[in-house]
């Protein structure tokens, strides 16, 4: 078992329902807490409703309306926990580039750094200056959740945040983020230290203003050979989880790198996301019992009738086991998704108990 952090279970105490702590700190619980992935978004006609009044980084740089879309999937959904409405991309926007996201395109950064001259368009910023309403739009929703369910804080892990600084927009095979770092590996690292050094300041920052548990995307991590992987992500990774992790428990979500799960239990991280793409029973045995396994559910899945929805939920929980388990998707929900699909997923975790 983890070491009991003396934060979370501080926090623990003023949480109505701390499931989500519990079953990271591997105490027992009587059933396995329940969020979604990308739960705050765009398949609730009520974050549409705002989509549609304001742009995006208007929503996250406002504190009163990132409060108010993470609340509802705690209101309309019934998850264990919220997850704070931002984007990993705060980051890069941060430390200088510039970040547009554009209407079913997905993010564009118009000048990404690809040569060593682009180094001097960036910097490890004062994230208590760029990113306070972060931090400010933690405290508020703290005040509004009242401890109803913990609150998870997040940032994208470097590899995956160097994708888009490199790539400068969403790709399917990052190809050119890729040809930088096997071409240009001291830039790569360069820069790699630079999100990372950031992404520590960020996390703590977030904890500090409330966060309960922190979740580091790793979006694109299984774009990379298990070599480049422990090269260019995990050591990365690991250093981000060694400073944060005395503070709240820590999940790290790499998506497609389930052949590193072991390699990331051994960073002391309380949590491990996982895909579809692995069964239960390997991820146990790649991950081994003292960490937490979140997942993974097919979101595609979601399409299926309520009642076929809940019998495939009951088939994952049996198969991980209700210990050490948090459920939750194998990515984010689909946007498409009915908003009845996800109460039932959310319900057949409930019913478990
Ligand atoms: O309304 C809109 O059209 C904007 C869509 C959207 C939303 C709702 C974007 C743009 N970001 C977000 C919020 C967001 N992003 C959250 C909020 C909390 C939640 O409910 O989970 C989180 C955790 C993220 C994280 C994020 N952003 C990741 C990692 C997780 C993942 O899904 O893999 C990544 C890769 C991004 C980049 C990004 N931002 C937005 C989009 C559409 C994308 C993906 C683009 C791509 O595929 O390359």
């Amino acid at each position: 078992m983890n070491t009991v952090e003396p934060k979370a279970i501080a926090v623990g105490k003023e949480l109505k329902n701390d499931l989500l702590l519990k079953a990271l700190l591997g105490e027992e619980v009587k059933r396995p807490p329940v969020w979604m992935m990308r739960q705050a978004g765009r398949y609730l006609p009520e974050y549409i409703a705002l989509r549609n009044k304001y742009s995006f980084f208007e929503r996250c740089q406002t504190p009163e309306l990132a409060c108010e879309i993470t609340l509802q999937p705690v209101d309309i959904v019934g998850v264990d926990a919220a997850i704070l409405f931002s984007d990993i991309l705060v980051v890069p926007q941060a430390m200088g580039l510039e970040v547009e996201l554009i209407e079913n395109k997905g993010p564009v950064l118009p000048q990404p750094v690809q040569q060593e001259n682009d180094f001097k368009r960036i910097t490890v910023p004062d994230v208590n200056d760029r990113l306070h309403y972060v931090f400010d739009a933690i405290k508020l929703i703290k005040q509004e959740l009242n401890g109803r369910v913990p609150l998870i804080g997040f940032a994208g892990a470097p590899w995956t945040l160097l994708c888009y600084m490199v790539q400068g927009k969403g790709s399917k095979t990052f190809d050119e983020a890729k040809a930088f770092c096997y071409r240009q590996p001291a830039l790569a690292h360069r820069l790699l230290q630079m999100i990372t050094d950031t992404t520590i300041a960020y996390l703590k920052g977030q904890i500090k203003a409330g966060a309960d548990v922190v979740q580091i995307f790793d979006s694109w991590g299984g774009l990379l050979s298990p070599a480049d992987f422990e090269e260019f992500s995990l050591k990365y990774i690991r250093q981000i989880v060694a400073a944060v992790k005395e503070e709240a428990p820590t999940i790290i979500f790499a998506k497609g790198a389930w052949f590193a799960l072991e390699e990331m239990a051994a960073t002391g991280a309380h949590g491990l996301g996982i895909d579809w793409c692995i069964t239960p029973e390997r991820a146990r045995k790649y991950a081994g019992n003292h960490v937490t396994l979140q997942g993974n559910f097919d979101p595609a899945k979601l399409f299926l009738s309520p009642a076929e929805i809940k019998k495939e939920v009951k088939k994952m929980i049996t198969a991980f086991g209700p210990q050490r388990y948090i459920a939750n998707l194998g990515h984010g929900i689909l946007p498409n998704v009915p908003v009845s699909h996800a109460k039932a997923f959310v319900e057949a975790v409930k019913e478990w108990a």
